[in-house]
Parts: structure tokens; C-alpha cells; sequence
């Protein structure tokens, strides 16, 4: 039995059932996110990118000349192109993700787009410390880029060894520019994660096609519900997906039991107060140098230096 496959078994054992949300991302769970980002609800992205179009320019002068660029992930989203148009003097940019597969088709688009920028794209898995490559300019300096509020997405302690790990790879003098979500009116929260168009819970419930497809599972989809509700008191979105039965299913020839009513937790979306992330980033050796939001207080992108 493979490592994952024991993981993910695991997880499924626990009290409260559990799946990675990396198993979100199959070819169509990666199409359902991105209709994700187009839906009137979901305000992250639009918020996010209003924040790029308006403060590059302020971004642009702290990161400064002949920085060296350095993505948390395949970096093939309008942000990092935001950012790259006006950074024109980078000695090189970086990204950084886990599929080979997927970090090379962005690294060929951005070389297309950008033919003077000395692209090194890295394969690795990011929540633990990797080499860097050398470029030919020796940078002045690293900037860590990591956009969307995907720090949301790991729980406080995956959060904090991140966030050390993005420490690590900023280096002396280095920085991170990070896209942080806000805490806000639960009613926002709510219909940002339970959408009308249904595309949240296809997204959600696609989770499963991924595992019946790739993993030998068999669960039935129509025994399945959607639940996305905000935790007030731990300031974090929490998505699951609802038995409607006493069921059984199967997982790498692994049988289990699940309730009517029982849940499997598939992620959590943390939202931040300023002071909340101000606090973490401190214990990982960061202090918060700029803060940017957007005009209704929704979300942040935080410019942070090594302390
Ligand atoms: C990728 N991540 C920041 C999204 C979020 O909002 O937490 C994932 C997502 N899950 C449901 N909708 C969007």
C-alpha cells in the first residue's frame, strides 16, 4: 500500500472523517475551481485582483530591482501577471509546485509572455523547505509570492510550518507577499462557500468522483450532500460532505461505515483578523510591512519582512 492511500485510509478512520482537500484537484475539480473564482459570490478573487490592479505599483517599489521572485504554486493565474508587467527589472522568477505536468505548461505560457524573464521553475512539494536554483543575475533579494489565501487552507500548525518554510526560502533580507482572506459578515462567508449556481457543492462532491476514479473507491454521489458553514468562534469556513444514509463504502478494497447525518470534513477556509495574522507571521519570523485591502474590507494581500 502506498503512503497516500494509507493517508487517506487514515483519514477516513478518524472520529471525525477526513480527506485531504488536495483531492479537489483532479483535470475537472481544477475547471470547477475556476468557475469557482467567476461566481458573484465568491468575492476572493475579485477583491484580490482590484488590490493588484490598483497597488502594484506599491508592491513593485518595496520589492525593488533585481529581486528574485519566488511563487507558491504554478503561478499561471492574471495575479502573478499583474505582478510580473510591472516588476520588469526581477533577476528571475521561480514557481514552485508539485505537478511537473502543470508547473511546465505555465512556465512555457509565462516564457511566451514574458521572453526577457529568467524563469526557473522548481518541482516540489512546498510545505517542506526545497533548493533553490541559481540564476544568472544574483538576486538582491527573495520575495516569496503566495496569493489567493491559500494560507487559509491549512490548519493553524500546517499554517505556521508554511509559513516558516516561506521564512526559509526568503533568506537574509528577504520578504513574502501573501493573499490573505478577512474576517467579515457571516452572511458573505456563507453564500461565498453555497453559491446558487450549485458549483461549490459540484466541486465538493467532485472529490469523490476523483477518489472513486483514481483511488478504487466507490462512493455513491447521490448519498452525498454539500455543508459549507462558518465557525464563528474559529473564524474558519468548515466544508463537508453529509451522509444521507447509513452507508457503506469502499476505499482500496478498505470498507467504512457512515451514518445518516455523519459527515467527511473536506476543508477548512480560515479567515483573518489583521491582528490575527500579524501574529502568526511574527512567530515565524515575519513583520507585517504593509497591509493592502481592498474598498469594502474583504480581503488583504500583506507585504511582510524578515525580522
Ligand atoms: C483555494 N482556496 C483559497 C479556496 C478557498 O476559498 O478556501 C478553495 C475553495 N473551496 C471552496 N471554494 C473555494
Amino acid at each position: 500500500m502506498t503512503e497516500e492511500i494509507a493517508a487517506l485510509i487514515e483519514g477516513l478512520r478518524r472520529p471525525q472523517k477526513m480527506i485531504s482537500p488536495k483531492y479537489f484537484y483532479d483535470e475537472k475539480g481544477s475547471q470547477l475551481f475556476d468557475k469557482i473564482t467567476e461566481l458573484p459570490e465568491y468575492y476572493l478573487t475579485d477583491a484580490e485582483l482590484d488590490i493588484m490592479r490598483t497597488r502594484v505599483d506599491e508592491m513593485a517599489a518595496l520589492i525593488g530591482k533585481q529581486a528574485s521572485l519566488i511563487e507558491f504554486g504554478a503561478g499561471s493565474s492574471l495575479k502573478t501577471r499583474i505582478l510580473l508587467e510591472h516588476l520588469d527589472d526581477l533577476a528571475a522568477y521561480v514557481p514552485v509546485d508539485i505537478s511537473e505536468e502543470h508547473l511546465l505548461a505555465s512556465t512555457m505560457k509565462i516564457r511566451g509572455e514574458f521572453p526577457d524573464l529568467d524563469v526557473r521553475p522548481v518541482v516540489a512539494d512546498f510545505t517542506h523547505s526545497f533548493d533553490l536554483p541559481t540564476p544568472t543575475i544574483m538576486p538582491v533579494k527573495n520575495v516569496v509570492y503566495f496569493p489567493g489565501s491559500t494560507i487559509g487552507n491549512f490548519e493553524h500548525d500546517a499554517a505556521m510550518e508554511l509559513l516558516r518554510v516561506m521564512h526559509t526560502e526568503a533568506g537574509e533580507g528577504g520578504a513574502l507577499l501573501i493573499g490573505v482572506d478577512l474576517q467579515k459578515d457571516p452572511e458573505i462567508l456563507h453564500d461565498a462557500y453555497n453559491d446558487a449556481a450549485g458549483v461549490t457543492a459540484e466541486f465538493n462532491l467532485n472529490m469523490l468522483r476523483h477518489l472513486n476514479t483514481s483511488y478504487g473507491a466507490n462512493f455513491d454521489l447521490d448519498a452525498f450532500e454539500h455543508r459549507a458553514e462558518y465557525d464563528e468562534d474559529e473564524g474558519r469556513v468548515v466544508i463537508e460532505l453529509v451522509s444521507q444514509e447509513d452507508q457503506t463504502f469502499e476505499l482500496a478494497d478498505t470498507e467504512f461505515d457512515i451514518a445518516d447525518g455523519e459527515t467527511i470534513l473536506t476543508e477548512y477556509s480560515h479567515k483573518y483578523t489583521l491582528e490575527g495574522f500579524a501574529e502568526m507571521a511574527a512567530e515565524a519570523g515575519f513583520e507585517v510591512a504593509k497591509v493592502w485591502k481592498d474598498a469594502d474590507d474583504l480581503f488583504s494581500v500583506q507585504y511582510c519582512v524578515r525580522s
